[in-house]
This record gives C-alpha cells, structure tokens and sequence, in this order.
C-alpha cells in the first residue's frame, strides 16, 4: 500500500479548521485536523508544500517512521505549525491503519480501559448567578464534572464568557482582527473565590467544578489563588500561569494543594517535561492536533503514567471533530486518562461537514466502533464554508501593559 495523494482543506463553518486526508492507491484513505487556531493557513501550506511531497509513495502503515522522519528528519524540530502538520498526518495514518485493520483505532491501542470518557462541560456567565444557572443545566444534562468562568467587573470584555455571541463557534470564528482585552489579577481575585463558594453552597459536593486562569496570572498570584480555592475542592486549576520556564510551576506547587494541570498549547514532551517529572502538575492537558497526532499524545501520556500524572485532553473549538475521535480512542485506551474537556458537538453546519457516531451518555462520550477514528468529511459540504481570518483576542493591563495570554 502506497500513499498516493495528499490533500488540505480549510473550511469555515462558524470558525475555521484545517483538514487532512491521505489518500492511498488502495483507494483507502485516513483524515487527521491541523488547525492551528488564528495561523490556520501556515499549517495548511506547511502540509502542501514541505510534508506532501515528500510522503507521496511511502507505505502508511510505517506510522512511527512516518512520525519519526516528519520530527527527528527535519532540522527545524518542534513548533506548534510543524507539529500540528505533523499531527494530521499522523491522526489520518492511524485512521488507514484501523480501517484496513477493520477495527476502531481504541482497539489498536490496546483496547478499552474505561466503559466511556467521562468529560466536564462548561458554564459561562456575564455574572455569577449567570454562571450558576448554567452550572445547573449542565447537572441536569448528566455531566458530572462543569468548568466555571464568569465575566470579571470593571474589565472590558473577559477572555472565554460569551458576551453577546450565541456560541463558542461564533465567539472564536469571526475576528479578522485580534480584539483587545482587559486585565486586572486585583478585579479578578475579588470576584473569583466568590464564585466558587456560592457553587458550593448551591450544588453542595454532587458535582466536579475546575476553573481555567488562561495564564493570566504570574507565579506568585497562581499560587494565592490555590490557596483561596482550597476549600471549594476544585479537580483542577487550569493554565495559572504560564510555564516557558517549567519551574513557576515548582513555585506554586510549594504553596497549594489544589491540583495542578496545563499543556494545551505544547507541543511535545520537552514543553512538560520537568512539571512532570517533579510532579508539580496533576493533569496534562495535550491535545492530539497540537502535540503530534495520537503517537505524539501516547509518547507524552506513557510517560505521565510513571508520575501519577492523568491526562485531560484541551477540547475547545477550534478542535475539530477528527481530533475529538481521536481524544475519544485515545482516553478509551489510555489507563492514566483523566477527564475530557467537551463544548458540545459542534455547530450544525459543522456536523453536516463532519459525521460520527460518538455518543453523549450520562456525561460520558462513548467511542465509535466503526473501522479507523469513525469520523467522515464531507468535500462538498466543506466547500461551502470557505476560510475566513479570525484571530484569538490579546490581553492588556488597564494602562495598556500587554500582558500574558
Ligand atoms: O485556541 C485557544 C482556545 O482553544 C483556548 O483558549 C480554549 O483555553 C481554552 C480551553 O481550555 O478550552
Ligand atoms: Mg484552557
């Protein structure tokens, strides 16, 4: 079996992703997401222009070598455009390798570890009631585990609340520039405990709740604010800071019990390597589309096992629903899996483009047992989506500061 044809799509319904297929002279073929949320045609072009040409021909049974020449045979290792091209490609063989094998991909991983993969879903409100509200349709949904972000007072705009878009599609598809945010730790600090302690006292201990800092804060502050959420027993505290030195998170470690996870923008095991091996982290938080496909994300996820650290997949939505199929395979096999973020299925429009057989039960998403990741694009429909630039917002401290993501 030869690889025989390489093809990039991007389509925009309601924000934009970047699809792969590897086509085979068998006539089978593999799909894998490269999307790259805000620099989606540099991966596009990337995968046309230095990867394709140089796959054409080659077996795509060989993933690991395939992986292998894609990251160890380049000289320019690494990056977040390199290793999502890598990622398709590496998603899309695995895919071949279940169909011709007539078996989901969780199955060629080892099979299954876990009856489903329980997620935590989200609730995002202008104000706390807001949010609370949306806490409660969540527990009446069947999800066990919510994430809570509430727009902070004062600040124009706060990063991940929807304001007046009707949904996350909406809210990251459709900003051809990079819209200015606000910050204040100061504003934040005040409303955040708040939150958390009026949800426990409305929803008691029936359910999970996390929280995700988006990197806002530095060290220090990540580690106060672990401390002032202690008694609301978070599962975790997401992305309190940044962590290009891996040590900040030995500083807030020093200082705080509540658990620890990051990694949704890393792209390979040097980005985590010493969080992990310290265990300053709890929960890795890699995403298949950005850390190397599925043999990147199982390299990262063997290694995490050794220090009790579990993995919690990043499933915002600029995930396509080809990287959720591969999470969902991914987390049935995987035994120091963790819990799985989940925004819904996606747009109509995005599920004409995409089709699956992935299920939603009682806040666990059963994986699909058709042959290779059980995901379809649809050509056409794509087509009619066309790409459109759109950018994620920048972060500014109240006297212009440009500050952390
Ligand atoms: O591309 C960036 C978004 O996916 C990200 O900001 C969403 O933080 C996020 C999350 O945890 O889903
Ligand atoms: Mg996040």
């Amino acid at each position: 079996m030869k690889i025989s044809e390489i093809k990039v799509f991007v389509t925009n319904p309601g924000r934009n992703f970047v699809t792969v297929k590897v086509c085979t002279d068998e006539g089978v073929y593999g799909l894998g997401d490269a999307t790259l949320n805000g620099r989606e045609m540099a991966v596009a072009t990337y995968l046309e222009e230095h990867v394709a040409p140089c796959l054409i021909g080659r077996n795509p049974q060989d993933i690991e070598d395939i992986w292998q020449y894609l990251y160890q045979g380049v000289y320019w290792r690494r990056g977040p455009v390199t290793m999502a091209a890598i990622a398709a490609i590496d998603m899309a063989l695995w895919d071949i390798k279940g169909k011709v094998a007539n078996l989901p991909v969780y199955q060629l991983l080892g099979g299954k570890c876990r009856q489903g993969v329980t997620v935590y879903a989200h609730a995002n409100g202008e104000t706390i009631d807001d949010t609370l509200d949306k806490v409660a349709e969540c527990i009446e949904q069947g999800f066990k585990a919510v994430r809570l972000q509430t727009a902070i007072p004062g600040l124009k705009e706060t990063y991940g609340v929807l304001g007046d878009k009707k949904d996350y599609f909406e809210l990251q598809g459709n900003r051809p520039l990079p819209p200015e945010q606000e910050w204040s730790t100061a504003k934040y600090f005040k409303l955040v405990p708040e939150l958390f302690e009026r949800a426990r006292e409305r929803f008691g201990d029936q359910v999970h709740f996390l929280h995700d800092v988006h990197s806002r804060l530095t060290p220090i502050e990540s580690a106060k604010l672990g401390k002032m959420l202690e008694p609301y027993n978070l599962l975790f505290l997401e992305d309190a800071s940044i962590a290009e030195n891996q040590a900040n998170y030995e500083l807030i470690r020093q200082h705080t019990t509540t658990p620890l996870a990051i990694g949704e923008t890393y792209n390979t095991i040097w980005d985590c390597k010493d969080m992990i091996q310290n265990q300053w982290i709890d929960f890795i938080r890699v995403a298949a589309t950005h850390a190397g496909g599925i043999t990147g994300v199982k390299k990262i996820s063997d290694f995490a096992a050794v220090y009790n650290v579990r993995t919690a997949p990043h499933g915002a939505p600029d995930l396509s629903p080809i990287c959720f199929a591969a999470h969902a395979h991914l987390n049935t096999a995987t035994h120091n899996f963790g819990i799985q973020e989940f925004v819904g299925f996606g747009n109509e429009a995005c599920q004409k483009i995409f089709k699956h057989d992935f299920k939603l039960d009682n806040g666990m998403i059963i994986v699909s047992d058709a042959p290779g990741l059980g995901v379809e694009f649809d050509e056409q429909q794509a087509e009619q989506y066309q790409y459109k630039r759109s950018y994620l917002p920048v972060s500014r401290l109240e006297d212009g500061t440009l500050w952390h993501w």
